[in-house]
């Protein structure tokens, strides 16, 4: 039987435990590799002094194998490269991209790395799953060394505009390495398209039947939205951990509605715009200032890049201001809590916000948003406010959808929902989770891998660079 081979910069141990503080991503692969069997492979998240290539051997329900990276490896490839340049330029956001040669050299490094790593690892007829955009040149580099398996790409953020992916000086070589795979998967339409503008464009590659074509090479093209494990999650919010995190934000909640948002710190995730947002709703509502609050998570991330470490102390000071704006004796209208939780305990607080808040300036997809619905009770369900600019807004039509930069229509949005009937509540929830359970994640995990499997075998020869 073909083995699923899924590759990432982190992995997560095969331990089957829904209690770890996860990224979506983690989450959405590991129940694919429970459910397949398999090969993760990735980076250990621990530094070396000297690289071995040797790959350390977790086995589970699947088998889990990291490398080590040299501090200089970290710095270029995994905070250069990936968070200082991709990361920012795929979320539109020019101003804060640095174009380092010597970040593009450490993660052309870091993929080589890989893939001398992970060769001696695979089998002829493993299908192989690349994810994300630390690795988009990996396919190749297996290429290159004789790797003939089926192989796709998945990247899980937006994919640029034309005009602004000409900004990085590699760009066509990256965009050419993506030709190694047999599929490459975009979340959306838009992302999808995209990607076809640089690829006609810029490049000249002809596009037909969703198959691109450039250099005697072919890529099926693929829009292919990522779920949850919904059903997971609906039991996850009746687990006995859930109910009680849901209890304790009931009560210290005093009858008051809670808006909830829950987001690594990160400037994508429009933070700054949902406090100003929020801001102006107490500006213009002050009759319903007491009779509700923000509730905000947001456990720090990428801690060593600069720009995080400045969005950090720019959102304590604008909470800080707010809630000195604003505040009562017995009321602080916004509580920003920058830790992590439980799944089970999200679970629980997600269920009991009257409002969830995904208000991302620019997201690949957005899987709060399908959290917080799946989280809901049913016959008292809670409204979803969702940024235009997630990509999951081109499925969650029912949601009430903003432009995150007007802080006005965030203020409209949040008063709509507040006054919202409960059978029109009930209606959008239905319609919203009938969606989330129907495109979950094994929905997305099969959608990709059967196209990835109809690919057939390899004809060898590529070479990206020639
Ligand atoms: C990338 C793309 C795309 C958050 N706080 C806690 C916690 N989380 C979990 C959430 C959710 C996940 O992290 C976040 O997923 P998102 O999809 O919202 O965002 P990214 O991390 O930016 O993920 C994104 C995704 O990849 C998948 O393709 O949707 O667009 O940017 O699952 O629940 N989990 C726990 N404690 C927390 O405090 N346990």
């Amino acid at each position: 039987m073909t083995r699923l081979v899924v590759i990432s910069n982190r992995v997560a141990a095969p331990t089957g435990s829904h209690s770890g503080a996860q990224g979506g991503l983690a989450v959405a692969l590991q129940a694919a590799l429970n459910e397949y069997g398999g090969l993760w492979f990735g980076w250990s998240g621990e530094e070396t002094e000297a690289f071995t290539g040797t790959p350390e051997i977790v086995e589970g329900g699947y088998t889990m194998a990291t490398v080590d990276l040299e501090p200089q490896d970290v710095e270029e490839y995994y905070e250069g490269y990936a968070n200082r340049t991709l990361w920012p330029l795929f979320h539109y956001r020019v101003d804060l991209t640095e174009y380092e040669r010597s970040f593009a050299g450490g993660y052309n490094r870091v993929n080589e790395r890989f893939a001398d790593s992970v060769f001696p690892l695979l089998r002829a007829d493993d299908a192989i799953w690349i994810q994300d955009y630390h690795m988009i040149p990996l396919g190749a580099e297996l290429r290159r060394r004789g790797c003939a398996q089926r192989m796709g790409f998945f990247l899980h953020i937006p994919w640029p505009p034309r005009r602004l992916l000409t900004t990085l000086p590699e760009a066509a070589e990256l965009v050419r390495t993506l030709l190694a795979y047999d599929v490459v998967g975009f979340h959306t339409q838009e992302w999808l398209d995209s990607f076809l503008d640089y690829a006609r464009e810029d490049l000249g590659a002809a596009f037909k039947d969703g198959v691109l074509s450039l250099d005697g090479r072919s890529v099926r093209l693929l829009a292919c939205p990522i779920g949850i494990d919904a059903a997971e999650f609906r039991e996850m919010a009746r687990s006995p951990r859930a109910r009680l995190s849901y209890r304790q934000m009931r009560d210290s909640a005093t009858g008051r509605d809670m808006i909830v948002g829950v987001d690594r710190l990160d400037y994508s995730k429009g933070l700054e715009e949902r406090f100003l947002g929020y801001e102006r709703f107490l500006m213009h509502h002050p009759e319903e200032r007491k009779e509700l609050f923000l509730l905000q998570i947001a456990p720090p991330s990428r801690a060593t890049v600069e720009t995080y470490q400045r969005i950090r102390t720019s959102l304590e000071g604008l909470a800080g201001r707010i809630n000195g704006a604003f505040a009562d004796i017995d009321w602080v209208p916004i509580r920003y809590v920058n830790q992590g939780y439980a799944r089970d305990m999200l679970a629980g607080i997600y269920r009991a916000a009257k409002i969830g808040l995904v208000t991302p300036l620019r997201d690949g997809m957005n899987l709060v948003a399908k959290e917080y619905v799946a989280a809901q009770d049913p016959e008292d369900p809670g409204v979803l406010i969702l940024s235009r600019f997630a990509g999951a807004a081109e499925q969650m039509t029912e949601a009430l959808l903003i432009n995150p930069h007007s802080a006005e229509e965030m203020s409209d949005a949040i008063y709509q929902a507040l006054r919202m009937p409960r059978d029109e509540r009930i209606d959008r929830w239905r319609a919203l989770m009938a969606g989330v359970e129907r495109e979950d994640v094994v929905w997305w995990r099969k959608r990709f891998t059967d196209a990835l499997l109809s690919a057939g075998p390899v004809h060898g020869g590529f070479n990206a660079m020639a």
